[in-house]
């Protein structure tokens, strides 16, 4: 996080206002935003696992983030760091997991998410859709082979749910697998928009093994990425999203024996992927905030400095009613995170979908609002690169949509309020 101090300079108005006693430089965890003491809400471990995860963004992305944005470079390097800080897998237990709780995940993928959405993204895929498919659907053995190795950062996984299209609506997906008489599987389909596909050494693919379009046949395959038949290219010319990877994977008659499929009851129909999202959507309620506070802080840290019309921008009226509002926003947001967080280390099974749905809908509103805002508030100087505001904006387009895009989860939320299905052309 940059560290700002509260610059006061000549304020623009003629008589300087009585100003409320300044927060000791550093006192709370989350800095300068922190309007209602949010840090109370963290126990000293939590604190010290967050500020261990910043020292990572601070030393390695921060430096770097601009350059890897402009040539569309993933730093491949940064994938042990992240086993040996124990962020992949976070908050599962056993098989070489670190076992830490959902909101230290939580505050650890937000001050990733400061660093860069990418960056976030890789420890989403891996832990939040790969490991999690494999640690709540998977064998025995698909547990021992995979997930001590993608928990330290030696193999990369992968996720493949959405395809061409078949995008909010998974069920239409295409993607076949057919059981031979012998027992082994054949798969054959596309997929797309997948992260990490060409770093990974395990893609779980999901296929419709009966009839398509009502979900219910759908199970998760899990694909080592040398099979033959297996392809994944990376996508390209992205306006989004540039530290990061996503791809297209192609599936041509690939060959998997019978145990290549996720076993457990829990991973039949469609829903077995949809638990693995939730995981996902979870990570991304708390990273996002991240973003946006990386947002405040740049702009609250410029607006303090230049000098437009003879005083700081930060002591104009127009300057200052942006900033209330943005901080505000952001101490909303990490309530209703912090709140999720702890019902999910409560009692797993108490948080349903909706809640999900709602952390993720206004968090995602309320960082890339924020980011717009502090891009605008840069002036000219917002569009360069030398600034994060508008690599997080930009980013957070890609966050808004995957995993569900605002209007899936209004209308999750509708069907909570309201008991109708309203997603398809006629309801449900
Ligand atoms: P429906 O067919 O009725 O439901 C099927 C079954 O799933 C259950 N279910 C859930 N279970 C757990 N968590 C959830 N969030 C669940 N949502 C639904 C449901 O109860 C049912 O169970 P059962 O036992 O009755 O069969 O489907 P629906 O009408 O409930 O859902 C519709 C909708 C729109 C909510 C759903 O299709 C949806 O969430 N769509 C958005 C999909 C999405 O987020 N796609 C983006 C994935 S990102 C990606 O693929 C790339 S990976 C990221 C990367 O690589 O970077």
């Amino acid at each position: 996080m940059t560290q700002t101090s509260q610059r006061r300079g000549t304020p623009a108005q003629s008589a300087a206002p009585p100003q409320s006693p300044a927060r000791p430089a550093g006192s709370s965890i989350f800095g300068p935003v922190d309007l209602v003491d949010l840090d109370r809400l963290f126990s000293a471990e939590e604190k010290a696992i967050t500020l261990r995860v910043r020292a990572l963004v601070d030393e390695v992305i921060r430096p770097n983030i601009a350059d890897w944005y402009e040539r569309a470079v993933f730093p491949t390097e940064i994938v042990p760091e992240f086993g040996r800080l124990g962020l992949l897998g976070m908050y599962l237990s056993g098989y070489g997991c670190p076992g830490r709780s959902c909101v230290e995940y939580g505050l650890a993928a937000q001050e990733l998410e400061a660093g860069d959405s990418g960056l976030r993204t890789f420890v989403s895929v891996q832990g939040s859709l790969a490991m999690a498919a494999i640690y709540k659907h998977g064998s025995a053995e698909q547990k021992q082979e995979w997930l001590p190795r993608m928990a330290a950062g030696e193999a990369v996984g992968c996720f493949g749910l959405t395809e061409p299209t078949a995008g909010s609506d998974p069920s239409s997906m295409r993607t076949v697998a057919t059981q031979e008489p012998g027992g082994d599987w054949i798969l054959n389909g596309s997929k797309r928009w997948i992260g990490l596909a060409t770093l990974a050494s395990v893609a779980i693919i999901w296929a419709q093994t009966g009839e398509p379009g009502d979900g219910r046949g759908v199970r998760g395959f899990v694909v080592p990425t040398d099979t033959p038949g297996f392809r994944a290219e990376a996508i390209t010319r992205k306006l989004s999203m540039r530290a990061s990877v996503q791809c297209e994977i192609t599936l041509d008659n690939v060959r998997l024996p019978a145990d290549a499929i996720l076993p457990a009851d829990s991973a039949a129909g469609l829903k077995g992927a949809f638990q693995c999202l939730n995981e996902a959507r979870y990570g991304i309620i708390w990273g996002v905030l991240g973003a946006a506070r990386d947002s405040f802080d740049t702009v609250l840290d410029y607006t303090g400095n230049r000098t437009q019309f003879g005083a700081p921008l930060s002591s104009y009226q127009i300057t200052q009613t942006k900033l209330a509002d943005m901080a505000v926003a952001i101490n909303r947001g990490y309530l209703l995170a912090h709140q999720i967080g702890r019902l999910k280390d409560a009692d797993p099974a108490a948080l349903t979908p909706s809640m999900i749905s709602a952390g993720k809908l206004d968090n995602c509103r309320i960082a890339i609002g924020i980011a717009r805002d502090a891009r605008e508030m840069l002036g000219g100087n917002g569009i360069s690169l030398d600034h994060s505001p508008l690599r997080h904006a930009n980013n957070l387009e890609s966050v808004r949509t995957y995993e569900g895009t605002d209007e899936v989860h209004q209308l999750t939320i509708g069907r909570h309020l309201t008991g109708h299905g309203a997603f398809g052309h006629t309801g449900s």
